[in-house]
């Protein structure tokens, strides 16, 4: 495959094999501080109240500054006093303690993002997760799976509170690492795309045409008639999220570390789009990303693209081989956000200069690049057809979503699930988008295989979120392999708090 701006791929015998092969992994590039950063709040940790064991990790959530940029200091909630939260690496099935601060007025959850662990863990208050208490504490232990790139962020509603939820700094990479992980790749490098200083506007449209188009019509008549109906009523555009300022790894382009390469290394990149409600685009000119794994999980196809996706909470592994010697910007393709900070400097060994941006070639984002070609997924033993609706305006301004007629309750009340799973079966999500919004749609504590989308088939892509494009389709494949409640429901922040979420329990 040929892009614009960059050389032809010719390493076609790539094998991902090689990649679960070779040699370590070198935490030598880590951007992020590492697990042993922990230690100081360990300690505090344990004089506060004595305990038989050590935690092996201690969270602490509090409000404090973060400098995104010099003399650009906002105020948010965090972890352990920094954004991105500390990077968590731990061993596939080797358990692990951890201790959970809260040391906000809020009683909070800490959510392990793309994990197979007990709903008491989970950290979703819908699955009936215990709440970390306001100034207080929780000790958790669980056993890490599966490998993979995961993360930590908190799963409280935010509502119309812009500093609450995803709107604030509280997310973290996790890494848990196979029993033989190793890679052929020299370097590894974690980026958290995260926005800040939140505002409300009303209306504005979501980018699509990055999606291969495959608008179904009737469920574009049945959302643009209910648009339609709505705005004749005299009702406004609902609520929607806009952002002051843009950041990686918690610094605004130009203000953070550059990723320092060399010539001929090849680098691995874990992105994650630490996102509330935004989907994000990131290219590096002159280069391509081979992508290895979506939401951490390795891709049957690792195929060449110039430009990653990635919609709220989605995570994309690629590696880039550094054959194009510079000083680039790797950032969003949106120029209003990649120049409010949307970007990280790579330099390369004894290159100088101002850091060059170069507009990406035209790329259709498609999840089918990776998948295994002319593959078929076994049929489900169950089909559940869901569709999802907007009520534009229709909560206090802000747009109600709902699934199949009903908006989840935006009380905290506990609710019975409206969908019933048996352990060891097969079952099959056939999603219907009546709404012109991308929804990055995510199922808690299973992982799903894309069996159809963008109209066609599908076989062995397995994640945690997808895109499902405005008034399009797809299929979600899961084994009912984890028992407990589960929630499902779109990551876009406004969305999941205006009722876009179900539970499924297991009977
Ligand atoms: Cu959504």
């Amino acid at each position: 495959m040929i892009f614009e701006w960059g050389p032809a791929m010719n390493d076609l015998s790539y094998s991902r094999r090689t990649f679960l092969k070779a040699a370590a992994i070198s935490t030598g590039a880590v951007l992020l501080p590492r697990p042993d950063l922990f230690s100081q709040n360990q300690s505090a940790a344990v004089s506060e109240q004595p305990r038989s064991k050590t935690a092996d990790y201690t969270i602490r959530i509090n409000v404090s500054p973060i400098e995104i940029a010099p003399n650009r200091i906002i105020s948010v909630t965090n972890y352990n006093g920094i954004f991105p939260g500390p990077l968590i690496r731990l061993k596939e099935g080797r358990p692990v303690t951890v201790d959970i601060m809260n040391d906000t007025g809020v009683p909070e959850q800490l959510h392990w993002h793309g994990q197979m662990v007990p709903v008491e863990i989970d950290g979703a208050a819908e699955e009936g997760t215990p709440y970390i208490p306001a100034h207080g504490k929780r000790r958790i232990s669980f056993t890490p799976r599966p490998a993979g790139f995961r993360f930590y962020h908190t799963h409280n509603r935010a509502g119309a509170n812009l500093s609450a939820g995803q709107y604030s700094g509280q997310v973290g990479p996790v890494y848990i690492e196979a029993k033989n992980e190793a890679g052929n790749y020299d370097r590894e490098v974690f980026l958290v795309l995260k926005e800040f200083e939140p505002t409300f506007s009303r209306g504005g449209d979501v980018q699509q045409n990055f999606l291969p188009p495959a608008t179904v019509n009737s469920l574009q008549d049945q959302g643009e008639s209910a648009m339609k109906a709505s705005l004749a009523r005299g009702m406004p555009h609902g609520y929607e999220v806009g952002y002051n300022s843009f950041t990686i790894n918690g610094r605004m382009l130009g203000h953070g570390e550059p990723v320092r390469v060399k010539q001929g290394e090849r680098v691995l990149f874990h992105v994650l789009n630490g996102s509330a409600t935004e989907i994000r685009s990131m290219a590096l000119p002159g280069h391509a990303f081979r992508v290895i794994a979506l939401d951490g999980n390795p891709v049957p196809n690792a195929a060449s693209v110039p430009v990653l996706w990635l919609g709220t909470a989605e995570r994309v592994s690629a590696i880039v081989e550094m054959n194009h010697p510079g000083v680039w910007i790797m950032g969003d393709l949106d120029d209003d956000d990649r120049n409010h900070g949307m970007g990280v400097v790579v330099e390369y060994a004894g290159q100088k200069g101002k850091p060059q941006w170069v507009k990406a070639p035209s790329h259709l984002w498609n999840y089918l690049h990776f998948a295994k070609p002319g593959a078929v997924s076994p049929p489900p033993d169950e089909t559940f057809d869901m569709t999802f609706a907007k009520d534009n305006a229709a909560e206090s301004g802000f747009n109600r979503w709902t699934i199949n007629g009903i908006a989840y309750p935006m009380s905290s009340e506990m609710i019975p699930a409206r969908f019933h799973l048996k352990e060891g079966r097969r079952y099959r999500l056939r999603l219907h988008n009546a709404s012109d919004d991308i929804h990055p749609i995510h199922l808690h504590r299973h992982s799903f295989e894309l069996t159809r989308i963008f109209g066609k088939a599908s076989a062995g892509i397995l994640k945690d979120v997808v895109m499902l494009g405005g008034y399009q389709e797809a299929d979600l494949d899961f084994v009912a392999n984890d028992p407990g409640m589960t929630l499902f429901h779109c990551h876009q922040q406004l969305h999941m708090d205006f009722g876009f979420m179900t539970l499924f329990d297991y009977v």
